[in-house]
C-alpha cells in the first residue's frame, strides 16, 4: 500500500506494491464477466439516463478521423490511413465498369489502431502481474483477446446519465497543459462550481482541452515530452470512484489521466487501478468542445450518454462516436 517504504523505481513489480490494498471488483458478476462497472447500468440507470433529456438537443462528441492537422494518438501507434479504392476516376480512367443501369459509386478503406481516435478500451486493453480484468490470465491477449475484449462491451451497448466537468474551465484556462494534475478535490471543485452533483452510477465525462492543443501547437511541440495533462492516482480517488459506482470515464485526452505519475513515475496507473480491478471502462479522446460550450450556455451539465462501440472479435478496443442528448 503506499505511503509505506518508497517503491523502488527500477522493479517491475512497484505497481502490484502500489495497489496491493486497491479495491477490485473482481468476481462481483460471476467469474465469467467481461463488462465490468457496466453492470451497473441496469435499466432504472438508463431510465434515470434518459430523464437528462429535457431540451431535444444531439450532441456528438467523436474526434474527427483523418483530420487534416493528423489525429491524436498514443505515441508508437500509426496515424490512421483512408484511402479511395474507386471513385469517379476510375471510371474515367476506364479502370472500373458501370454497374448495370449505369451506377458508379465510391469505395474507401481505413487502416487504423482500434484506439486510434475516440474510442473504448477492452477491459482487457492493460494489465499487470500477468492477470486481466477479473483475474483471467494475461495469455488470453495472444493473438486476440480471448477474455474481456470489446465484443461482450459492444454487444451490450454503453447507456446511462453522463455528466461533464469542464476541469480547464475550473481553473481559469481553455486547456490544461502538460504538468497540470486533475485531483479528486479538483472533481468535486468543479462539479460544485458547475452547480451539478455526480450522482452514484454516472458516467463520468472530463474536458480536460489538451486536444485542441494539438491543432494550434502542430505535432511537434505537443508531443514533446509527451505526457498529458489529467487525473492522478490516490487512494482516495480510487476509493470515490469505487463507492459511486462509476461505470465509465470518458475524457478528451488520449489515455484519460496523467500518463506519468508525477510522484512514482509510473505509466497508466488509472489504467490499473480503475480498469483493471475495479472494471471501469475507459472512453479516451473524445472531443467534449460543443458539449462543453453548449453546457456553458444552458447550464445543463448532465445528458443521457449512448455509446455503441463496433463489435470487434477479440478486439482490445473499437472506435465509436459517443452522443450525448439533452
Ligand atoms: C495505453 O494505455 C497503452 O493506451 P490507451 O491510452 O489507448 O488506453
Amino acid at each position: 500500500m503506499v505511503g509505506k517504504a518508497p517503491l523502488n523505481p527500477k522493479d517491475d513489480r512497484r505497481m502490484s506494491q502500489l495497489l496491493a490494498g486497491s479495491p477490485k471488483n473482481w468476481g462481483r458478476w460471476g467469474p465469467d464477466d467481461e463488462i465490468g462497472a457496466l453492470n451497473f447500468l441496469t435499466s432504472a440507470e438508463i431510465l434515470r439516463g434518459a430523464r437528462a433529456i429535457r431540451q431535444g438537443k444531439v450532441i456528438t462528441c467523436g474526434e474527427l478521423i483523418g483530420s487534416p492537422t493528423g489525429d491524436p494518438i498514443f505515441p508508437g501507434r500509426a496515424q490512421p490511413q483512408r484511402a479511395n479504392t474507386q471513385d469517379h476516376g476510375s471510371y474515367q480512367a476506364g479502370k472500373k465498369t458501370p454497374l448495370p443501369g449505369g451506377i458508379q459509386y465510391a469505395d474507401d478503406q481505413i487502416t487504423m489502431f482500434l484506439q486510434g481516435s475516440t474510442q473504448y478500451d477492452a477491459l482487457g486493453h492493460v494489465w499487470y502481474d500477468d492477470q486481466l480484468w477479473n483475474g483471467y490470465p494475461a495469455s488470453e491477449t495472444i493473438g486476440g483477446m480471448k477474455k474481456a475484449s470489446i465484443q461482450p462491451i459492444a454487444e451490450r451497448g454503453v447507456v446511462g446519465r453522463g455528466v461533464l466537468l469542464d476541469m480547464a474551465a475550473a481553473r481559469g484556462k481553455f486547456a490544461l497543459e502538460k504538468g497540470d494534475t486533475v485531483t479528486l478535490d479538483d472533481l468535486l471543485a468543479a462539479a460544485k462550481k458547475q452547480g451539478v452533483t455526480i450522482e452514484k452510477h454516472d458516467i463520468l465525462c472530463l474536458r480536460i482541452g489538451f486536444l485542441q492543443l494539438l491543432h494550434t501547437q502542430g505535432p511537434e511541440k505537443f508531443y514533446a515530452d509527451f505526457n498529458e495533462p489529467g487525473l492522478i492516482y490516490s487512494p482516495e480517488l480510487v476509493d470515490w470512484f469505487h463507492k459511486m459506482e462509476i461505470p465509465a470515464l470518458c475524457t478528451d485526452t488520449i489515455s484519460n489521466e496523467m500518463d506519468f505519475d508525477p510522484e512514482n513515475g509510473m505509466q497508466v496507473t488509472l489504467h490499473c487501478a480503475l480498469m483493471r480491478n475495479l472494471g471501469i471502462l475507459f472512453n479516451e479522446i473524445c472531443n467534449f468542445e460543443a458539449l462543453a460550450k453548449d453546457c456553458h450556455e444552458d447550464g445543463q451539465w448532465d445528458f443521457l450518454y449512448v455509446g455503441a462501440p463496433l463489435k470487434v472479435h477479440q478486439g482490445t478496443g473499437s472506435p465509436l462516436n459517443v452522443v450525448a442528448i439533452k
